[in-house]
């Protein structure tokens, strides 16, 4: 475990602020649904000496010299990637989600070609064509949506008839609040009627289809497949674009670089390779199971007691609270009561929300970190209590002050991993 001494010594200002978020990591519930905690081995190999190391290329084919131990990380990177998500090719390269998203825009369509993704206010992602981002000036977004937000199923009709008239080149299947699985073989259908590719970011689910709780996108023939390597696969921050198509991996290599980036975060490709490790061994499909299972049963907790869940339930690691229609209280209320008695989670837009995205009804919720920590559904429910007295008893400063202590010292009895 990292000691921190010579930190401690030569930046004490740093220094602070990395125990205040250490104490704070500690003494607190992480229900964001894209954080997690790595393992002490994954911390280890993020602040080592491969930072050094310029390695613009490929393992075998670099600019510069010096190569052999930056090949073998990157090559083990690969490897394993491969072998989790059953792709044919890997590329380790990409420094986060939203610049795999950009570069597999790049290498796969012409400016003016149009993408078809889930619709930013039924879950979809900021990259997946919000205006707010640059990328909607190059290419053309359109939109699919849940045909039934009490099922949360898609309507997979509508999405045929749109890309029969639009003509996407890609149909995206990912998402950042969508609580249910989606049917990858409707979407492969669609795709290939209109010669689109499909295409998955599923950078908050990864860790679930490595472990085998969810769907794998390849099962169903997808042609690419892009993801974050923080969130549930509980890597370094970073992406990773995956294909089983030796041409379309040719053109997602030239783009990542040089098309889009310089040269890789060497490090970062070397946690990933230790990360990825780590998700091939049969007790990460056991974490997997775990994360689901926390999270369908947190959520009947809820609902038993009254609460709207968007979609009235939950597949995967996430659900959404409708928090006025549950409690009558705005998602921001309840985000800033909650960081009150060390629960943290985030406001978040419900399916045609009708209030604004920083004053959205609702909030998002997951379990990949909170299982991280090793709880289980005794835990969920724990954890499901404390989160609705602090609601009870949101006008009473003694209670929740009361209520801050009781979460803190629950949460000690779980370690952290990485923080002693
Ligand atoms: N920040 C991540 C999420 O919470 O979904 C991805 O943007």
């Amino acid at each position: 475990m990292p000691t921190y001494t010579s930190l401690q010594a030569s930046d004490p200002a740093v220094y602070a602020a990395l125990a205040g978020e250490m104490k704070r990591q500690k003494e607190g519930v992480e229900l964001i649904c894209s954080e997690n905690y790595v393992s002490p081995a994954v911390l280890e190999i993020m602040g080592s000496v491969f930072n050094n190391k310029y390695s613009e290329g490929y393992p075998g084919k670099r600019y510069y010299g010096g190569q052999e131990f930056t090949d073998q990380v990157e090559t083990l990177a690969i490897e394993r990637a491969k072998q989790l998500f059953k792709a044919g090719h890997a590329n380790v390269q990409p420094h986060a989600g939203a610049p795999a998203n950009i570069a597999t825009y790049f290498a796969l369509l012409e400016p003016g070609d149009t993408v078809m993704g889930m619709d930013l206010s039924h879950g979809g992602h900021l990259t997946h064509g919000h205006p707010v981002t640059y990328i909607t000036k190059i290419f053309k977004f359109v939109r699919y949506k849940m045909k039934d937000v009490e099922s949360g199923e898609i309507d997979y009709e509508e999405m045929l008839e749109v890309a029969k008239k639009e003509r996407p080149k890609i149909i995206l299947a990912g998402f950042s609040a969508y609580p249910r699985e989606l049917n990858y073989a409707k979407i492969k259908a669609v795709a290939k009627e209109v010669g689109a590719l499909a295409v998955a970011d599923m950078a908050h689910i990864a860790g679930l289809i490595a472990g085998g709780a969810a769907r794998n996108p390849f099962d169903d023939d997808f042609d690419v497949i892009l993801t974050t390597t923080h969130k549930t696969l509980r890597g370094p921050r970073g992406g990773m674009i995956m294909t089983k198509d030796p041409e379309l991996g040719k053109k997602i290599d030239k783009m990542v670089f040089p098309g889009y980036q310089g040269g890789p975060i060497m490090q970062m490709v070397a946690a990933k390779a230790v990360a990825f490790g780590e998700a091939l061994k049969p007790e990460f499909s056991d974490y997997a199971h775990q994360i689901v299972k926390n999270c369908k049963h947190m959520a009947q907790f809820f609902m038993d007691r009254g609460a709207k869940l968007v979609t009235n339930g939950t597949d995967n690691h996430l659900m959404l609270i409708d928090c006025v229609k549950s409690w009558n209280l705005a998602g921001k209320e309840v985000e800033q009561l909650f960081d009150r008695v060390n629960i943290t989670l985030n406001k978040n837009m419900i399916a045609d929300d009708p209030r604004k995205a920083m004053d959205p009804s609702g909030v998002r919720l997951g379990t990949a970190a909170i299982t991280t920590r090793g709880m289980k559904e005794k835990e969920m429910d724990v954890l499901a209590q404390f989160m609705l007295r602090a609601i009870e008893k949101r006008n009473d400063e003694k209670a929740l002050i009361s209520l801050r202590g009781e979460v803190k010292e629950f949460c000690l009895q779980f370690p952290v991993p990485g923080i002693a």
